[in-house]
């Protein structure tokens, strides 16, 4: 089991509209602003656009030592030499996945409830799961219903035995981190607590004291 770094995950959300710059831009607050680790979502680029930001994001991550993960697809996160994947429930399965991914890259998988987390922990082949959505979330299309904080805790107690780590998503804001730390998680996924901020560099220092107060 390789560890994803505790604290704030960070996701650069990019937007069909967004360009190579806008997603640098977005990377570069987070890391300067203290980010570990950070998630390249990019749900509506494809192919060879999709590869050159991930490319971009692995320069900019390496540079700061951060953790680099790429949503749903396994093979970008090879090809730019990322530190991992993130899997949701209708993407490649984590056993698949696992037999063909280098040894000790992460693998994280989204789960919405327990039963999932449980087909994931008996699988044996991933490294942290994603659990939520912990509150309400407008940045996701068709969210899962809200799993809450008291969910959020059991799971965490639960998989506490387990080599799994569990990283809290949906909801998330800068306020709301000490609950989460609280709750167990190893760490806190954020989009629009950080993304939406009028100075991300700055809410990403925040979100990091926060972490850091519990
Ligand atoms: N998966 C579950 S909720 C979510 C994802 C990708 C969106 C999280 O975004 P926000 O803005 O932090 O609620
Ligand atoms: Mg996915």
């Amino acid at each position: 089991m390789t560890r994803i770094p505790a604290g704030v995950y960070a996701i650069v959300d990019a937007r069909p509209e967004h360009g190579l710059a806008h997603v640098e831009s977005m990377t570069r607050a987070l890391l300067s602003g203290g980010a570990r680790v950070l998630q390249l979502r990019a749900k509506s680029h494809r192919g060879r656009a999709l590869l050159a930001l991930a490319h971009r994001v692995r320069v900019l991550t390496e540079e700061s030592g951060a953790t680099f993960i790429v949503d749903d697809r396994p093979d970008v996160a090879v090809l730019c030499g990322a530190d991992g994947v993130h899997l949701g429930q209708n993407d490649l399965d984590a056993v698949s996945v696992r037999r063909w991914f280098p040894v000790r890259k992460i693998i994280g998988v989204s789960c919405h409830d327990l039963a999932q987390a449980e087909r994931v922990a008996s699988s044996h082949a991933a490294d942290y799961i994603g659990f939520g959505p912990v509150y309400p979330t407008r940045s996701k299309e068709a969210p899962d219903p809200v799993v809450g904080v008291d969910a959020l805790a059991r799971v965490c107690a639960w998989a506490g035995a387990l080599p799994l780590d569990v990283v809290a998503i949906g909801g998330i804001t800068v306020d709301r981190l000490p609950e989460i730390r609280s709750a167990g998680a190893r760490g806190a996924a954020l989009i629009s607590a950080l993304l939406g901020a009028s100075d991300i560099r700055a809410a990403t220092e925040r979100a990091l004291e926060q972490w850091a107060a519990v």
